[in-house]
């Protein structure tokens, strides 16, 4: 699962970036491309793994990603490649700037969401029109084209004309005919404010984008927590009266952002968080694990972390009747506790 960073120049993308997953700052001096996969911070599979005191404790991991040269605004061929770079994106992280700085207009952080929208939806009428006379191409050679996958294409062309993104309309772009497309509006976005070292604010109601998952983060002041030590950072949030590190909710908020939750396994040898989309069957779920879970797949035994957390052991859930036997197409939720039983 990977995320892409996205916005102006100048917007706090690295700095973002650098934070999100603790890299040495560079002062926005790297130029190449850059990932960086980081745990998912899941205070649950913290309490698990003290309960268990397992060999091993695994997170989830995403990867964030930076393109290389992102600087938009730096004419066509520029734009292009950074947009080519994030088209294999799951989901985009769009940087906004909401600071004012020393030789820098003031923010305008309404215009610059709109300005990046219109980039993407400009990129995705270009690959549905030519999807269109491609297909015309064909059906004047003889090839009869989807009916259907026309009608899709030309509902996207009237939205991307109207200006709007096409993660509005999943019913649309998610389809099986158009999902390898990989509409950059249609990824799920998060925008991130990034503000002021003293300012937590959303901007106000009128500077923000409807319709839109929206944070706030202090990218600069995150940064340099991120360049501390554990202690360094608890002494400077305690000092600055921060409860936490706004990165985790970042991270969080942007894994949900993908569709995605966490289902548990638990033992002496390993507590583990595994990734899955939302609406998962337990069958689904088991090759996750293994392929050969799923293909000898007889029950799931489901408990859920809260009724683990309420019972105190997983014996005594049992007690209770929490824990349950599902089968293959039981919907997988997030912070399921599950231990598959199979043969092979
Ligand atoms: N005051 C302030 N400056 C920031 C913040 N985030 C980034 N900057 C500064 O803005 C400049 C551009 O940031 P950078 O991350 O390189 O932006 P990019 O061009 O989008 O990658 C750098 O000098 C950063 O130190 C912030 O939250 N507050
Ligand atoms: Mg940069």
């Amino acid at each position: 699962m990977r995320l892409g960073i996205i916005g102006l120049s100048q917007s706090g993308k690295t700095t973002v970036f650098e934070a999100l997953t603790r890299s040495a700052a560079t002062d926005g001096q790297h130029q190449e491309s850059r990932i960086g996969t980081i745990i998912v911070p899941d205070k649950r599979v913290e309490v698990l793994s003290e309960m268990y005191n397992p060999r091993k404790t695994i997170f989830t991991q995403v990867a964030y990603f930076l393109p290389g040269k992102s600087d938009h605004g730096g004419g066509p061929k520029k734009e292009q490649s950074i947009w080519t770079q994030v088209r294999d994106c799951d989901a985009l992280i769009h940087t906004i700037r909401n600071f004012s700085s020393y030789g820098v207009d003031a923010p305008t952080p309404k215009e610059d969401v709109i300005t990046i929208d219109q980039e993407l939806i400009i990129s995705d009428l270009v690959v549905v029109e030519k999807r269109l006379e491609r297909l015309a191409l064909d059906e004047k050679r003889g090839k009869k084209p989807n009916p259907e996958e026309i009608t899709l294409l030309k509902q996207c062309i009237a939205h991307l004309n109207n200006e709007i993104p096409l993660r509005r309309f999943p019913e649309i772009a998610r389809t099986k005919l158009l999902r390898g497309f990989a509409f950059l509006s249609a990824k799920p976005m998060l925008i991130l404010f990034n503000n002021a070292d003293e300012d937590d604010s959303l901007p106000d109601s009128s500077s923000m984008p409807e319709g839109e998952e929206c944070m706030v983060i202090r990218a600069k002041l995150e940064q340099e927590i991120a360049q501390m030590t554990d202690e360094e950072a608890d002494e400077f949030l305690a000092e600055f009266n921060i409860t936490a590190s706004a990165t985790d909710r970042v991270i969080q908020r942007s894994y949900d952002l993908m569709g995605l939750i966490s289902f548990f396994t638990v033992g002496e040898d390993e507590v583990r968080a595994w990734t899955i989309g939302r609406n998962t069957d337990a069958v689904d779920a088991a090759e996750v694990i293994h392929s050969d879970i799923k293909k000898g797949f007889i029950r799931a035994e489901v408990l859920a972390y809260d009724d683990l957390m309420d019972a105190g052991t997983y014996a005594e859930a049992r007690k209770k009747g929490t824990v349950r036997l599902e089968g293959k197409t039981y919907k997988v939720c997030d912070g399921d506790i599950i231990n598959f039983r199979f043969n092979v």
